[in-house]
């Protein structure tokens, strides 16, 4: 299917278009096939949220953006995440100063610069993590993840690393890393293990912490760091398990 031919009184009609949108970056080589299973997953767990952003989120959203306009940040790109929301990405970096990586789990030279490609298309100027001679590793970490630009996730404090696989997050942890993530799954390693974890569609989120870091820019750095300090990463995954098991409770009297 295409997105041409979604009716548009389809009753899922907008889910049908973001898949005919990855089925095309697929074609276009911006995701690979692994993506797709991952959309896949990821589609099953917001139907449990409801396909919605709850309150909880909101508030780890808030968590998230005062991080990421406090500190010398990065966003890590990857096919999904490109493939989704490349413009808000872009957006989201040049509100909050961050810069771009790319970073992939199955390694492409044709699909790091087709992503290259796409992000600047939306106006980024320095995307990291193409260049070889930059490039160094992630001690202990095996797979293809552990390639990190010098200038970029290598010296940045903060990572947000949306919408990904289960291994890298620990290994940044170990290199004192601050690791925000957004990941429909609650339970993944990448969820337990990041500072910050967003359990929402990323497709949702970015253009809330758009928004948020256009209300927060006027806060001053004392007032960033006490959302910061206040939230509790623990305290939130639990509310949003109990908040999913509710919601299927519910569903099912
Ligand atoms: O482009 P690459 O090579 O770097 O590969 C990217 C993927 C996503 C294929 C790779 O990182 C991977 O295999 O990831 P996983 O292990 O499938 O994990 C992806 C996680 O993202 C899962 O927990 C999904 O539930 C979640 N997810 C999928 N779509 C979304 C999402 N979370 C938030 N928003 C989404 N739209």
């Amino acid at each position: 299917m295409t997105r041409h031919n979604i009716p548009k009184d389809h009753p899922r009609a907008n889910s049908l278009k973001i898949r005919a949108n990855l089925s095309d970056s697929f074609d276009n080589r911006i995701i690979s096939q692994f993506g797709l299973i991952a959309h896949g997953r990821g589609e099953a767990f917001d139907y449990i949220l409801g396909e919605t952003t709850t309150k909880i989120s909101l508030k780890t959203i808030q968590a998230a953006t005062a991080q990421l306009l406090l500190s010398n940040s990065v966003i890590s790109v990857n096919g999904n995440s490109a493939a989704l929301c490349a413009k808000n990405i872009v957006k989201l970096a040049n509100l909050t100063n961050s810069k771009i990586e790319i970073n992939l789990f199955h390694k492409s030279k044709t699909r790091a610069n087709k992503i290259s490609q796409l992000l600047k298309k939306h106006g980024a100027k320095d995307v990291y993590g193409l260049n070889t001679k930059y490039l160094t590793k992630i001690p202990g970490l095996k797979s293809n993840r552990k390639f990190i630009d010098k200038r970029g996730i290598f010296l940045s404090d903060v990572i947000f690393v949306p919408l990904e696989d289960g291994d890298r997050t620990e290994f940044l942890k170990k290199m004192n890393k601050i690791v925000i993530t957004v990941d429909l799954n609650p339970l993944s390693r990448t969820s337990v293990m990041s500072d910050i974890t967003i359990v929402d569609n990323l497709v949702r989120v970015l253009p809330e912490m758009i928004k948020q870091s256009k209300n927060m820019s006027n806060l001053s750095e004392s007032d960033l760091q006490k959302i910061t300090k206040k939230f509790n990463n623990k305290k939130q995954l639990n509310l949003i398990l109990k908040y999913m098991s509710k919601r299927l409770i519910d569903l099912s009297t």
